[in-house]
C-alpha cells in the first residue's frame, strides 16, 4: 500500500487536505488529513465518494466528437485527431480574420487548482483572446470588502472559537463549509452564542441558538437598523477617529435617514428583536460576523456587504481576536503566475466577457464574431442565466470544446470532448479562500483510461500549432508537471509560506504564516490607510461613499415570488456526487401559507415560469422560509430543463473593481406558480 498526499480541488470553503490509499496501483482510499488543522482527518460525504467517481463508468475516458451537436452519438477519436481538429481550427480562424480574438475561453471553478491556470496560459500564448471576466459567485462582496479594508483578508477561520458572540448571516456552513461548523461547536463549548441569518430555516439555523428570518436582499438596512441601535445606546467604539475616515458622516446618515420602524417593516423583524440583537453585539466582546455569499448575490450586494462591515467597524470588533466580519480571503493566492502568463505574441489586448452575460457580449462582438469556444472547468449551460442567448451563442460557432470528466448539459452542445484527469492522476497546487492552508497534490493513480491532464492539454495544443505552423504560440510545448507547481511558489509565495526553497511543499501542506486575525493593529489599505465609512474610490466608481441602504428588486404582478436556489449538501454546483442517486423531479419549497394561496399541498405538481422559462416542480410546504420566497435547491435533477432556465442575467452593484465584472444577482429572479 502506498499513501499520497491530495487535495480536494472544489469550489468550496474548506479545501481539505486527503491522504489517499493505492494497493498495486489502484486507489483504493481516501480519507481526511489528520495533521491539517482545518481537515482535521474528515473529509464530506461528496469527497468520500471520489473513488467511485474515478473509476464510474460514466466517466469519459477518450477525446470523443459528436455527430451533430445535441446528438448524443459520440465517437470515439484520438488524441491525434482532436489536437488536430482544435489546432486547424485556431490557425484558420487567425489567419481568415488576422487576428486571435475569434477565440474564446470561459473557465472557472470545476478544479480550482494553479495548475489548471495552463488554459488560461495556452489562450494567452495565442494572441490577444476573447475571455470571460469575473466571477459567478462572490464579486459584489470582494469589492465590498476592498472599498472597506483595502483588501478582502478573512481571520484564519480557526480564530472563530475564540468568539462569545457568533452571526451567521447570509452563510450556511452546516452545508457549504461542513469543517468550520466543529469550530463553532467549539466555540459553544466555551461559552458562545450563535445566531443564524437566513431567509429560509437552513441547516445552519437549525444548529444555532436563534434563527432570525430576513426579507431577501434586505440584511443591509438590518445591519444600518443594528447600527441606529449602538448610536442611540452609545455602544460605539470611542476610538474610532484614530483609526476610520468618515464615521461622522455615517453617523450623521443613521440619525438622520434611519428609523427602526421602518426597518422593521421592511426586513421583517420586529423593532423590539432589532434592539435586543444589537445590544448584545454592541456588549459582547469578542463577537465575529461571518458574512456569507448567500446574500451579496442581489442588485444591492457590495451596498449590503458595506454596511455589514460598517457595523462591526462601529461596535469596534474589527482586529478584536475572535471578531471581525469575515468574508473570504486571497491572500494565500500570491503564486508566481508563471503558468498562465507566458510571453504575450502581440501587442494587442483581450476582449473582455463578463461572465455572467457572457454569452450576450460574446454575441455582441461582432468585429471579429467569436468563432470557436473552449469550455473547462464550467458548466454554463447548467450554472448561467439566460440560457437561450447561449443557444444563440452556440448556433454562430464553428467549433465548441469541452474539458470534463463527465459529460454535461454544456458538452451536450460540444462538438469535441476532452477527457481530464482527476487530482489523483495529476500534480497540483492548491490554496483556500477561506482558511490559511497551501499544498501540493501529487498523482496518487496513472491517468484513467486516455484522461490528460488540463495542463498536459495545454503543452499538447501548443505544440501541435507550433509543428503545423512554428512560431504561432508562445506557451510551453512540454514540461514536468512537477517542475510547473515548483516555480509557482515564487519569492514571495515562500515567505508567505515560511519556506526555503519550493521542494518543501512536497512534504506535506503549510499553514501561511499570517497572524491568526487580521487587521489586528487596525492599520488597514486602504488609500487613507484607515477603515473607510466613506470610500472615495466607491464615489469615483459611481456608487455610494457610505454604506447605505438600497433596496433590491421587487416582484412583479406576472411574477409574484423571488426564487431563490441556494447550494445543497448533495453537490457541488453542477458537480454530482452520488452519480445514480438523482431525481427526475425539482422540488419547490415554499412557506404553507403560499401553498395555500395557490391551492397546492404536499406533492402536488405544479409550474412555475416567468420570461426566461418555465419549469414542472413538486410542491414541497415547510415552515421557516419567507413568504415572498420559493426555494429549489441545486440538487442534480434528472429533467430536460435546468433550473437555470428561469435566471436571467441581472448584476450584482459591486465587482468591477477587483474582478473586472460585476456579480451574478441570481436572488433577483422572480416567477408565477400555478398549479398542474
Ligand atoms: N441557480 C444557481 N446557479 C448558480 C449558483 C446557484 O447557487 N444557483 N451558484 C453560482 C456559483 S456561486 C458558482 S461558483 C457557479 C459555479 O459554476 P461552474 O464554475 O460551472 O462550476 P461547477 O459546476 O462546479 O463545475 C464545472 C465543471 O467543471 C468540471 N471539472 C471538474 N474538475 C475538472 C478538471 O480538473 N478539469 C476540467 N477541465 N473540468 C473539471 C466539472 O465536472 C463540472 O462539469 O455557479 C453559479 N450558478
Ligand atoms: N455542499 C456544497 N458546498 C458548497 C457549494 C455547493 O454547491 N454545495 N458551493 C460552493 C460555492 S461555489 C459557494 S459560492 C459557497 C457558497 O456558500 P455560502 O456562503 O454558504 O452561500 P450560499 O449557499 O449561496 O447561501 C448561504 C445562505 O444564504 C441564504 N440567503 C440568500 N439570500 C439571503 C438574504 O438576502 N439574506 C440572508 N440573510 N440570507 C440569504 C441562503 O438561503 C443560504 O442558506 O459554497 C461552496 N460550498
Ligand atoms: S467538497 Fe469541500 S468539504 Fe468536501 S472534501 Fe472537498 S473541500 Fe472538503
Ligand atoms: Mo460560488
Amino acid at each position: 500500500m502506498k499513501f499520497h498526499y491530495n487535495i480536494c480541488p472544489r469550489n468550496c470553503y474548506d479545501t481539505c487536505s486527503i491522504i489517499s490509499t493505492t494497493r498495486n496501483g489502484v486507489l483504493i482510499s481516501v480519507e481526511g488529513n489528520p495533521k491539517q488543522e482545518y481537515t482535521v482527518g474528515k473529509l464530506c460525504p461528496k469527497a468520500l465518494d471520489d473513488v467511485k467517481k474515478v473509476y464510474s463508468p460514466q466517466r469519459i475516458r477518450y477525446p470523443m466528437r459528436q455527430r451533430g451537436r445535441y446528438s448524443g452519438f459520440w465517437e470515439r477519436i484520438s488524441w491525434d485527431e482532436a489536437l488536430d481538429q482544435i489546432a486547424a481550427k485556431i490557425l484558420n480562424l487567425k489567419e481568415h480574420y488576422g487576428t486571435s480574438l475569434p477565440l474564446a475561453l470561459n473557465k472557472y471553478s470545476g478544479n480550482f487548482g494553479v495548475l489548471h491556470n495552463a488554459i488560461e496560459g495556452l489562450f494567452t500564448g495565442i494572441g490577444a483572446t476573447t475571455r470571460a471576466a469575473g466571477s459567478p459567485c462572490w464579486s459584489a462582496g470582494i469589492d465590498a470588502q476592498t472599498l472597506d479594508f483595502g483588501t478582502f483578508f478573512c481571520s484564519d477561520p480557526l480564530d472563530m472559537a475564540n468568539s462569545k458572540l457568533i452571526w451567521l448571516w447570509g452563510v450556511n456552513p452546516a452545508w457549504t463549509a461542513v469543517h468550520q461548523m466543529p469550530i463553532i461547536f467549539d466555540a459553544i463549548d466555551r461559552g458562545a452564542k450563535v445566531v443564524c441569518f437566513d431567509t429560509h430555516f437552513s441547516a445552519t439555523a437549525a444548529r444555532a441558538h436563534q434563527y432570525i428570518q430576513v426579507r431577501p436582499g434586505t440584511d443591509g438596512l438590518l445591519a444600518l437598523g443594528f447600527a441606529k441601535v449602538l448610536l442611540e445606546e452609545n455602544l460605539i467604539d470611542s476610538n474610532l477617529s484614530s483609526y476610520t475616515l468618515g464615521h461622522e458622516e455615517f453617523l450623521h446618515y443613521l440619525e438622520a435617514e434611519i428609523s427602526l420602524d421602518n426597518c422593521s417593516d421592511i426586513t421583517g423583524i420586529a423593532v423590539s428583536t432589532i434592539r435586543e440583537l444589537a445590544l448584545e453585539y454592541g456588549q459582547t466582546h469578542p463577537a465575529c460576523i461571518w458574512a456569507g455569499f448567500g446574500l451579496q448575490r442581489y442588485t444591492n450586494g457590495g451596498q449590503t456587504l458595506r454596511a455589514i462591515d460598517a457595523l462591526g467597524a462601529l461596535a469596534g470588533h474589527l482586529g478584536e481576536q475572535g471578531g471581525g466580519v469575515q468574508y473570504a480571503q486571497f491572500e494565500t493566492w500570491r503564486f508566481s503566475g508563471a503558468i498562465q502568463n507566458p510571453p504575450h505574441p502581440i501587442n494587442q489586448t483581450e476582449r473582455l466577457a463578463n461572465i455572467n452575460r457572457f454569452s450576450e457580449e460574446a454575441l455582441n462582438y461582432t468585429d471579429p464574431p467569436v468563432k470557436m469556444l473552449w469550455i473547462s472547468g464550467r458548466n454554463p449551460l447548467s450554472q448561467d442565466g439566460n440560457l437561450q442567448q447561449w443557444k444563440k451563442l452556440i448556433s454562430q460557432l464553428d467549433l465548441i470544446v469541452v474539458s470534463d470528466l463527465f459529460h454535461t448539459k454544456s458538452s451536450e452542445a460540444a462538438d469535441l470532448f476532452l477527457p481530464v484527469t482527476t487530482h489523483y492522476e495529476h500534480w497540483d497546487l492548491n490554496s483556500s479562500y477561506w482558511h490559511y492552508w497551501v499544498g501540493a497534490n501529487e498523482p496518487a493513480i496513472l491517468p484513467v483510461g486516455e484522461s490528460r491532464s488540463d495542463l498536459q492539454i495545454a503543452w499538447d495544443v501548443s505544440s501541435r500549432l507550433n509543428t503545423l505552423k512554428p512560431g504561432s504560440c508562445t506557451f510551453p510545448t512540454s514540461g514536468n508537471e512537477k517542475e510547473t507547481l515548483l516555480r509557482e511558489l515564487g519569492p514571495q509565495m515562500l515567505d508567505i509560506l515560511g519556506l526555503k526553497n519550493p521542494e518543501e511543499i512536497l512534504n506535506g501542506p503549510v499553514r501561511a504564516k499570517f497572524p491568526s486575525t487580521t487587521w489586528e493593529n487596525r492599520s488597514f489599505t486602504t488609500p487613507s490607510g484607515h477603515y473607510e465609512f466613506f470610500s472615495s474610490q466607491a464615489a469615483t466608481a459611481h456608487l455610494p461613499p457610505l454604506p447605505i441602504f438600497v433596496p433590491p428588486l421587487n416582484p412583479s404582478l406576472d411574477a409574484p415570488l423571488r426564487l431563490m436556489t441556494p447550494h445543497h449538501h448533495s453537490t457541488i454546483n453542477s458537480q454530482v456526487y452520488a452519480i445514480e442517486a438523482h431525481s427526475t423531479d425539482f422540488i419547490l419549497h415554499l412557506a404553507p401559507e403560499v401553498a395555500q394561496r395557490y391551492d397546492l399541498v404536499v406533492g402536488d405538481r405544479a409550474q412555475i415560469w416567468n420570461k426566461s422559462g418555465q419549469l414542472e416542480v413538486v410542491i414541497q410546504p415547510q415552515s421557516g422560509i419567507s413568504k415572498d420566497v420559493v426555494i429549489i435547491f441545486q440538487e442534480h435533477v434528472k429533467a430536460t430543463s435546468p433550473l437555470n432556465c428561469l435566471i436571467g442575467t441581472p448584476l450584482t452593484d459591486m465587482g468591477q473593481l477587483t474582478l473586472g465584472g460585476r456579480g451574478f444577482a441570481l436572488n433577483e429572479t422572480f416567477v408565477n406558480l400555478r398549479k398542474l
